[in-house]
Formats: structure tokens, sequence, C-alpha cells
């Protein structure tokens, strides 16, 4: 398809357009490595895939800014890429070693990286959500207007559902397989946020492609075979590249190109992790990372 010459709002745009679907792809192929990593036994213990959903992380992580906060759930890995972690520092505490970004000490469910205020990477269902409450009590006693984004999963939402209808919590429902979708809900919360000071429960549908965690069968036993096709047609990355194609902003020679560039980034990763030592063993019992001169890690020490 021919190319339209193109304002600069239509520029910053396409610009736009092309680096969510860059971080989507880094999510999926990352996560192609890591499940084929755990199978060969180099990750052990909980490994929860994102591969479907990235277009929730993406999407929404987009609309911060770099001095707001993000939380998730155990199944955070694209949220932390999203987040823009090191995908070496990420894949290196999958794989239990020392580089690893928490010192190889958390696993999959603990990413944590208080340069880009990712405070994890949390195990327990729900258990996180009163943390990022904390963190907003905190922005709000130090007078900032920076935002919280939590994400949780459906299984932690009777709770809180309750309490949002009873506080008359602002909330909206959201196709979570598109990403500008998302990306617009998360910006008019985050607005509503800074400038009324009060929260939104963004309710993002999506689907998962693969089983609940690497324990489980590829894509699940429990669900129908039929069923995840239909879902799968509207992969969050076809989606955006359809919308893209067919706008002439992007070409299948491009798609193979930054997937090219991709797959490298995902290579130097895991050459980074087997490289990288196990933990020694007397560091077992130091510390992994709570640094209170930083702004993350003081509000990490604070709730
Ligand atoms: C308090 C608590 N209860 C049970 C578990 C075991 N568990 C791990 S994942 C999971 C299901 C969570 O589903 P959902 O919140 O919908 O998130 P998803 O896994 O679909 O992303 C459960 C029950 C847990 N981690 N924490």
């Amino acid at each position: 398809m021919a190319k339209k010459k193109q304002s600069g709002s239509d520029a910053d745009e396409t610009k736009l357009r092309r680096e969510l679907l860059r971080q989507m792809l880094l999510i999926r192929r990352f996560e192609e490595r890591a499940a084929e990593a755990y199978a060969l036994g180099k990750i052990g213990g909980f490994c929860h895939l994102y591969i479907g959903q990235e277009a929730v992380g993406v999407g929404a992580i987009s609309a911060l800014r770099e001095d707001d906060y993000v939380l998730g759930t155990y199944r955070e890995h694209g949220q932390a890429l999203a987040r823009g972690m090191s995908p070496r520092a990420i894949m290196a505490e999958l794989f239990g070693r020392a580089d690893g970004c928490s010192k190889g000490k958390g696993g999959s469910m603990h990413l944590f990286d208080r340069n880009v205020n990712f405070l994890g990477g949390h195990g327990i269902v729900g258990g996180h959500i009163p943390l990022a409450t904390g963190v907003g009590f905190a922005i709000k006693y130090r007078g900032g207007d920076q935002v919280c984004l939590c994400f949780f999963g459906a299984s932690a939402i009777n709770d809180i559902a309750e309490r949002a209808c009873s506080y008359d919590m602002p909330n909206e429902v959201v196709d979570g397989q598109d990403v500008m979708a998302v990306r617009e809900a998360t910006q008019r919360a985050i607005e509503r946020a800074r400038s009324e000071h009060i929260p939104t429960l963004l309710e993002v549908r999506t689907y998962r492609f693969m089983g609940h965690s690497m324990s489980d069968a590829v894509s699940g036993t429990y669900r129908a075979k039929e069923e995840l096709e239909e879902y799968m047609k509207r992969d969050p990355i076809s989606v955006l590249r359809a919308d893209m194609e067919e706008r002439g902003e992007w070409s299948e020679e491009e798609m193979a190109k930054l997937d090219d560039e991709i797959k490298a980034i995902v290579e130097d990763a895991w050459e980074f992790a087997d490289a990288s030592p196990e933990p020694a063993l007397e560091s077992l019992t130091e510390d992994v990372m709570v640094d209170t001169t930083s702004d993350a890690g003081e509000l990490a020490g604070a709730v």
C-alpha cells in the first residue's frame, strides 16, 4: 500500500504505534524463549506467561510518566519489560542467577526494579493491592502528583469490585486486545487521578493463550480448543499490525526486520542469563535491594 504524506501529529501517532508493536513483540518473543528455558529445566519454580495479554501491560504502561509506579501479580514479565526493565536482568532472574533483578532470589514472580519504579512481582493473589494503595497514600502525603498503576487478575475481583461499587469508584470496561483502547482508557484514569485524586477501576477484558503456568499443559486442559482459536483471532499483536498495515505505515518486510531485531535481544538475554553465576551461598541471608536513598526504595520501605 502506498504511504501517504503525514502531518506532524500523524507521524507521532505512527511512531507510537510502532513502539507499542515493538514492545508487544518483545514480550511475546521473550516469553516464548522463557517457555523453552522452562522446558529445558533452566527455570525452576513457577513461571506464569502473559502471552495473549500483551496489549494490557503495554497499553496501560505507555500512558505513565517515568516517575509513576507500577505493581503487578506473579504474571508480570510483560509489564516489567513494558516498564523498561532490562531483558537481561529479567531473564537472569527467571534463571535464578546472581545478575537477575532480584539477585536470583525472587524468580519469575518477584521481578523488581527501583530504577523504573517497578515495585514487584507479587505471588499472593490480591496481596499487592493494599501495597499499591499504600503507594497511593505515600504519594498523597508527600504532595506528589504521580499515579500508581496496579494490575491484578479476575480472581482478586470479588473483594475489589464490591468495594469499588460501594465507594462509587469510577470504572470502565476496556477491550484488552486493542493496545490503543487500553492506552486511552488508562490516560483517562490517570487524568482523573492527577486532577481529582481518585482511583479508577479498569476492567480490561483479555485472554491468555497459554496455560495458567508452565506446569499446565501448553494451552490449558480446562477450555475448549475452539474457544482458544476464537480468541486467537484477536491476537493483540495481529490486531495492531493489521491496523498499521491498513494505514499504509507497516509492511511484511518491516515486520520481519523488527522480529529479527527482537529475537537478537532475547537471544542476548538468554546468553547473559546462562552465563551468570548462581547466587553465592552466603548471599542467601543478605537483603536483596531496598535502597532507601531512592524514591522507589523509600516507598518500598514504607509499604
Ligand atoms: C491468596 C492466594 N490464594 C491462592 C493462590 C493460588 N493461586 C495462584 S494463581 C491463582 C489464580 C489467579 O487467577 P487470576 O487472579 O484471575 O489471575 P491470572 O492467573 O488469570 O492472571 C491462584 C488461586 C495464591 N497465589 N494466593
